[in-house]
């Protein structure tokens, strides 16, 4: 075991300072001490992450390559000291040199190289690979800007780009040594070799340069450190200044842009297709370069390109790195020279695909035109494949040309990703059960039925280290205290907390802990927002990205409904509720913003009006992202999961809440279900439309909001309210689209499509029997803290664990 030497450790820290910035520890700024104490830990990771890969080499070990765009990955500082196991080392030094750990932990700008669900579910899937030991490759992009930092600016969203390299990222090493050239354009042109076979050479290209920088993953207390590693863009140094014709001139520049573009930016995107050139771009570029090493480290130690599944998978996340597939194919056909039928065989055997969502509008599906004339030689692989497998459909449904309509990878001018990464995967999985059962039963019913093998579900998981450990102390603290530390690294045993559930004393602590995590959040927000909130309201919290289907709308209907009755009403029993917000809209995503816009007009009439007694108030968290969601999770009463059944893939900060012991208000949909099935429906506050009721109706068109609309007053004076100028007095017209969007139909969409007005009133209730449960002090800490017991399913360790059982067959790496 290799650890932190404290004396090192110290000494290293005033080196640094000295080294890096001419500054005694008296004078550096907490930049720099940030750096220097991330430099001084970095030196004892480094000596982890030889000596693992050591390891890795000997044992010639099998490696899942886990391809995605997205690693949000969050501030590494925090995360890196818990996972070497040196916080009391670290906090020991850092009280010597009279440093506070946490004023420097918020000097990290959190690494934001994804958007939400998706790219989290990646980093903590690295976590968990390192802490059992599994050898993994992260893969993805080093964009130059992250999701972009939202600042509300009177109300509305304004996007600031994140520039999260500029004061340097201490936990990277540049590796130029394994540097892959990627090309694009050009065209394909068929030669015949020596040996008299056909070879497909692409020409007049453009190419750039695919530079990797390695993030070590450090493994909880075992000594292992995988890698994730980004890929970089530099310009091919063609650029001759003594001699150049005209046309190599023109293609130096045009090489030079490529690679100054293409890793500039992460599209804010979350569930949405935009079709962006420079998107597929990216997704080859980091593709391309990712299998070329993968192979090539293959081949440095093996001699037959044939065996490569057994010691290399690549695992998709989401249809974004599908053409990997393709990728693949290419090198083993042109390169290695393989038949078809064996560079399929092999392609089929090491691609797995991850599908995690349903929503129409999220699916992949590139104009040939584009993608055949960036990616030529791809395209024509593409082409194959799809000809084959078309007649693969003909063969086993004669004449049924609605398969073929259905299952194309080519149809009506496009490439349909899903179908690709189906057919060039020998296993398909969805991220949660009921999600996967809809996968088999609906969306992809067809590809079910014709390849029932290759379907399996991986209901997703999160990290308890980052997501308690870390973001939530005190009541870490408190857990180890009672039932001792091994649910760190295995998340059941906290069901052992069960044996406190009726114990009073137990059950003040668990609050008493819950009550400093809300006095933290509402420094916070006092400090950002400006807002005193009550310590003793219940906090409701709903924090993700913004979408139409997740809802907010929903909540913050709810909030203007509840306003109207204690307006009527002010001496009606009620209970001090703080709503708080937290979501960032894709920019281009107008409703979305209004969305927004409207939940900061309402908390501005609601929070400054006095007649109310301060019962209600509502706060819009600018920024929302790993970092502040660790406070948030930690202090929140009530985890609003409030989606349109169907349309969550899984959710994660389900579970995330879950694990903080916060109850869920939520529909039966994604990873809700498994939840209120380990906690007890006694244990959540479950309403609203099945899944199976939304997918009936919107197979028969939809329903009728009118007819609540003019049915129930209720609900009519708060619809009424977005068009009459209620809260915004000088632009009433502001929320007209939104009012709009749940009564009326338009060409692209049926009128309330994620059937907010038909849940209303069911969730109302919900809301109401919260309220209720609270006024029982004990009843709701007994709740609250079975949610923390009973999450011991959520851990993405078990979801690692069933990726490698199922799916990847990796061997668990002891700790030396
Ligand atoms: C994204 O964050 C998710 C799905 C997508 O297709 C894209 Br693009 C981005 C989310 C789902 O919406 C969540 O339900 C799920 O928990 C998460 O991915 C991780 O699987």
């Amino acid at each position: 075991m290799i650890e932190l030497n404290k004396k090192e450790f110290k000494e290293n820290i005033i080196e640094y300072l000295k080294l890096f910035y001419r500054k005694n520890i008296d004078e550096a700024t907490n930049q720099q001490l940030f750096h220097a104490i991330a430099y001084s830990l970095k030196n004892t990771i480094i000596e982890q992450w030889m000596a693992t890969h050591k390891t890795y080499e000997e044992k010639d070990v099998k490696t899942v390559y886990y391809l995605s765009m997205e690693f949000l990955m969050g501030r590494a500082l925090g995360n890196n000291i818990i996972n070497l196991k040196a916080e009391k080392v670290v906090r020991e030094v850092l009280d010597e040199l009279g440093i506070d750990l946490e004023d420097i932990e918020e000097e990290e700008t959190d690494p934001a190289l994804g958007n939400g669900g998706l790219g989290r579910l990646a980093a903590c899937f690295l976590d968990s690979l390192s802490t059992l030991g599994y050898p993994a490759y992260g893969c993805g992009i080093r964009y130059k800007y992250g999701m972009f930092k939202q600042k509300i600016i009177d109300g509305y969203q304004v996007e600031v780009p994140d520039y999260w390299l500029e004061e340097g990222y201490p936990f990277e090493i540049k590796r130029p040594e394994y540097a892959k050239e990627v090309k694009f354009g050009g065209y394909v042109r068929m030669i015949r070799d020596e040996q008299g076979r056909d070879r497909f050479i692409q020409e007049n290209y453009q190419s750039v340069k695919a530079v990797p920088y390695d993030i070590p993953i450090v493994g909880y207390g075992n000594n292992i450190v995988n890698t994730l590693r980004i890929w970089d863009a530099e310009a091919i140094n063609t650029f001759n200044l003594e001699s150049f014709d005209k046309g190599d001139y023109q293609k130096a520049v045009e090489q030079e842009n490529l690679a100054r573009i293409i890793c500039e930016v992460l599209y804010p995107n979350d569930n949405h297709y935009a079709g962006k050139e420079l998107r597929l771009k990216q997704q080859y570029f980091f593709v391309s370069a990712s299998i070329q090493r993968a192979v090539s480290k293959y081949m440095e130690k093996h001699n037959n390109i044939k065996n490569l599944p057994e010691k290399v998978c690549f695992q998709l996340n989401d249809t974004h790195p599908t053409v990997a597939a393709a990728e693949l194919m290419r090198i083993l056909l042109d390169e290695y020279c393989l038949s078809w039928e064996e560079a399929w065989e092999i392609t089929n055997k090491t691609c797995a695909y991850t599908n995690h969502t349903i929503m129409s509008e999220a699916l992949e599906k590139w104009p040939i035109d584009l993608f055949s004339r960036l990616l030529p030689r791809i395209y024509q692989i593409v082409e194959e494949i799809n000809r084959r497998f078309v007649m693969d459909i003909k063969k086993r449904y004669p004449g049924n040309e609605s398969k073929i309509e259905k299952m194309a990878i080519l149809y009506q001018g496009q490439v349909r990703m899903a179908n690709l990464a189906i057919v060039a995967s020998f296993s398909v999985n969805g991220v949660a059960r009921l999600h996967t059962e809809i996968l088999k039963n609906q969306e992809l019913k067809d590809f079910y039925e014709m390849y029932p093998e290759r379907f399996n579900n991986k209901t997703n998981g999160i990290t308890q280290r980052r997501f308690l450990l870390h973001g939530n102390p005190l009541l870490a603290d408190w857990v180890t205290k009672k039932i001792g530390d091994q649910w760190i690294v295995n998340l059941p045993h906290i069901d052992k907390l069960t044996a406190f559930s009726e114990d009073p004393i137990s059950l003040r602590e668990f609050m008493d802990i819950k009550y400093h995590n809300k006095k933290r959040l509402a420094k916070y927000i006092k400090e950002h927002n400006q807002i005193d909130i009550d310590t003793n309201s219940i906090f409701d919290i709903q924090v993700k990205r913004l979408h139409e289907y997740k809802r907010q709308l929903l909540n913050i209907l709810h909030v203007m409904y509840l306003y109207n009755q204690l307006k009527k009403n002010p001496n009606m029993e009620f209970y001090p509720r703080t709503f708080i917000f937290g979501a960032k809209a894709s920019a281009g995503y107008e409703r979305a913003k209004s969305i927004i816009k409207l939940i900061n007009s309402v908390g501005a009439v609601i929070n400054e009006d006095t007649s109310i007694g301060n019962k209600i108030k509502v706060v819009f968290i600018e920024n929302y992202r790993v970092s502040n969601g660790e406070l948030l999770f930690a202090a929140a009463d009530v985890s609003e999961q409030i989606s349109t059944a169907s349309k969550e893939a899984s959710g994660t900060g389900n579970m995330k809440f879950m694990l903080n012991g916060a109850i869920t208000i939520g529909t039966m949909d994604g990873a809700n279900v498994e939840i209120v099935e380990e906690v007890g429906l006694e244990n959540a506050f479950i309403f609203g439309l099945s899944s199976d009721e939304v997918i009936n109706y919107e197979k028969n068109g939809g329903y009728n909001p009118q007819d609540i609309y003019h049915n129930d007053l209720g609900i009519k004076e708060v619809l009424d309210q977005l068009i009459n100028g209620f809260y915004t007095p000088e632009k009433p017209n502001l929320f007209k689209n939104i009012y709009d969007s749940l009564l009326y139909s338009n060409g692209y969409e049926k009128a309330d499509p994620y059937f907010i007005l038909k849940d209303f009133r069911t969730y109302e209730a919900a809301q109401k029997r919260v309220a209720e449960a609270y006024l029982d002090k004990e009843r709701w800490a007994k709740s609250a803290l079975l949610n923390t017991a009973k999450c011991g399913k959520f851990s993405s360790d078990r979801t690692i664990e069933e990726y490698v059982q199922d799916i990847w067959h990796l061997e668990k790496i002891e700790p030396k």
